[in-house]
């Protein structure tokens, strides 16, 4: 029987759009730099009946009976996550990254607290304090940039500076939009002088630290890690948090998640994140996440090669930032639609001191999570960022773009979708 058997019988409408995405990622390159392909196994087990169950609680304390079974899949689901990023206690239950940081302001601050986290412009995250979020009304977020916007380093003198200043609860370190290594020995430095706690929200490159090619911050010492379990870390969509090592930390951050944040856990959702931890725990997934910096390095490279403005001016982790308006004369908005029509999808992106819109910015973002799950290297990757730059360049020549929408075909069908890592 086909995987979507049911759903063809019952749901044409539904059906009809499955199909269609499935057609979509077969046949397009991915290249947003927060997506990936799951295998098939995680996704079973997000589609499994443990869909069914109420859960509220957590293993052994639970408020509904009949948990021998999700007791053990959380289980299993905390362990692994505590083995991957060399943790003492991982609460696997957030939803999705947002709810990880709102859990974990909740457990580490009182209404009014201040949290110094990373300028949202310059590769910062919405739920890193941005004006229109709720918690924005809750806390009062202050800042740090980039020094030097072409190199990406950070301001750690004004990082500290502000920390001094405004003597915050937090401070946060981890980004959307930022392609270069921190250096979080000096966040802990700068946080133990000022009393805070270090949060690190890895969600872009947990994979990458759990495959071993970027630095670990809780290696430095940090507090806590939020994360998403999607991205380069391979997993269904959800979230987690993470703490090192303090009892009463974990406690507090278990309490803001359930009741505090969340009703029921999503028992489905954490047997595919245990099922995620496990392939990120084969050596394989080092493999993998080696040749995610490796293809992004090759598309740096074409990238540099034409001419067209990196913020940071490179990539020390799994994506890129291209002043595309600055560059080429291109909008964001206009470079992601006419990459979207020969079959890449991308997203625009604000670029540091932007002088667009949000809607309407300079820059591009992308990244190689997504092609090298399809086995691309270091050749494909400069392959496809050739075409990208020819597709920008010929936005208005539609023989072109059907020829570059070939190219992508083909290497799509060279490199199919896995089913399987391990
Ligand atoms: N939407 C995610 C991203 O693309 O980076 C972060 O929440």
């Amino acid at each position: 029987m086909s995987e979507y058997n049911y759903i063809k019988q019952q749901d044409e409408d539904i059906y009809n759009a499955i199909m269609g995405e499935e057609e979509r990622e077969a046949n397009g390159l991915e290249l947003i730099p927060s997506e990936n392909y799951v295998s098939r196994a995680v996704r079973e087990a997000n589609g499994s009946i443990l869909t069914n169950k109420y859960s509220e609680g957590y293993p052994g304390k639970r408020y509904y009976g009949g948990q021998e079974f999700t007791d053990a899949v959380e289980k299993v689901a905390i362990d692994r996550a505590c083995q991957l990023f060399g943790c003492k206690y991982a609460n696997v239950q957030p939803l999705s990254g947002a709810p990880a940081n709102v859990a974990m302001y909740f457990a580490l601050m009182e209404p009014g607290d201040t949290v110094l986290g990373m300028h949202l412009e310059h590769g910062g995250h919405l739920t890193h304090g941005h004006p229109t979020t709720s918690i924005n009304k809750v806390f009062n977020f202050v800042r740090y940039k980039m020094k030097d916007v072409d190199t990406g380093e950070i301001d750690y003198e004004e990082l500290r500076k502000v920390a001094l200043e405004h003597k915050p609860k937090i401070i946060l370190a981890g980004f959307s939009a930022y392609s270069r290594e921190l250096d979080y020995e000096k966040f802990v430095e700068i946080a133990r002088e000022v009393g805070a706690y270090t949060v690190a929200d890895m969600a872009h490159i947990a994979g990458l630290i759990a495959g071993g090619v970027a630095k670990n911050p809780f290696d430095a010492g940090f507090d806590v890690i939020t994360t998403t379990t999607h991205k380069t870390l391979r997993g269904p969509r959800g979230g987690m948090v993470l703490v090192r090592e303090d009892e009463e930390l974990a406690k507090k951050i278990n309490k803001s998640v359930f009741p505090g944040l969340q009703g029921g856990p999503h028992m489905n959702n954490i047997a595919a994140k245990a099922i995620a931890f496990g392939e990120a725990l084969q050596p394989s997934f080092k493999t993998y996440s080696k040749q995610v910096l490796k293809n992004a390095k090759a598309m740096e490279e074409v990238f540099k090669d034409a001419d067209i403005r990196l913020l940071g001016g490179g990539t020390d982790n799994h994506l890129l930032l291209a002043d595309v308006f600055g560059s080429m004369g291109i909008t964001g908005q206009e470079a992601e639609v006419v990459l979207d029509e020969v079959g890449i999808t991308l997203n625009k992106n604000m670029i540091a001191d932007e002088s667009r819109t949000a809607m309407d910015p300079s820059g591009i973002r992308f990244g190689t999570p997504a092609i090298t799950t399809r086995g691309m290297k270091e050749e494909e990757a400069a392959k496809v960022a050739e075409i990208m730059i020819d597709t920008l360049k010929n936005k208005d020549d539609q023989a072109k773009k059907d020829a570059n929408r070939d190219a992508i075909k083909e290497l799509c069908q060279q490199f199919p979708i896995p089913e399987s890592f391990v």
